[in-house]
């Protein structure tokens, strides 16, 4: 039978949300970063611990950023997770490198969500140089705050 009841979550049909309502108390995340140029990465994980303070968090590691998809799939199959934040940091050289690791980081982790429901967030920086990096490395706290929302979004669908 169809369920025509609105989902029990407060933003589905609102386009405004303040971070500060979102509470990540009693949600369990994994995250998962990318050891591959690490002084950026720490700095993506160091925001994404402050985002999830409130959450029990589970950390890995993985090489680089390649390898993030697999190990966020592997991570959402265990369901032991409301959600998978995925950190990285892909930098331009001077070869078509970057092109295929930054796609495929990109492709495999829309695959990991859309395969197993869990939400993964990409919290994968693409730039050009170091200093672009540097200048986005605060962007873990929002991944793990999209990761936050997406995760109250699937608990208010599922009742
Ligand atoms: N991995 C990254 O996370 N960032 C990069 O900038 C990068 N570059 O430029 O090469 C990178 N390469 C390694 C890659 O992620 C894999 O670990 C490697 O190809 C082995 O599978």
């Amino acid at each position: 039978m169809m369920n025509l009841e609105t989902p029990n979550y407060p933003t589905m049909s609102e386009d405004s949300l303040n971070w500060s309502d979102l509470d990540a108390t009693g949600l369990r995340f994994a995250i998962v970063v990318a050891r591959f140029n690490s002084m950026i990465t720490e700095k993506l994980l160091d925001g994404a611990r402050k985002a999830l303070s409130k959450a029990e968090t589970d950390v890995f590691y993985v090489p680089g950023a390649f390898e993030l998809p697999l190990a966020a799939k592997m991570l959402a199959q265990t369901h032991r997770y409301h959600g998978i934040i995925a950190l990285g940091a892909v930098i331009r050289g001077d070869t078509p490198h970057f092109d295929y690791v930054a796609g495929e980081a990109a492709r495999g982790l829309q695959d990991a969500a859309l395969q197993t429901g869990i939400p993964v967030a990409f919290g994968v920086l693409t730039t050009d140089t170091l200093e672009q990096a540097e200048a986005r490395a605060n962007k873990g706290f929002d991944a793990a705050m999209t990761a936050i929302e997406m995760a109250r979004f699937a608990i208010g669908v599922a009742n």
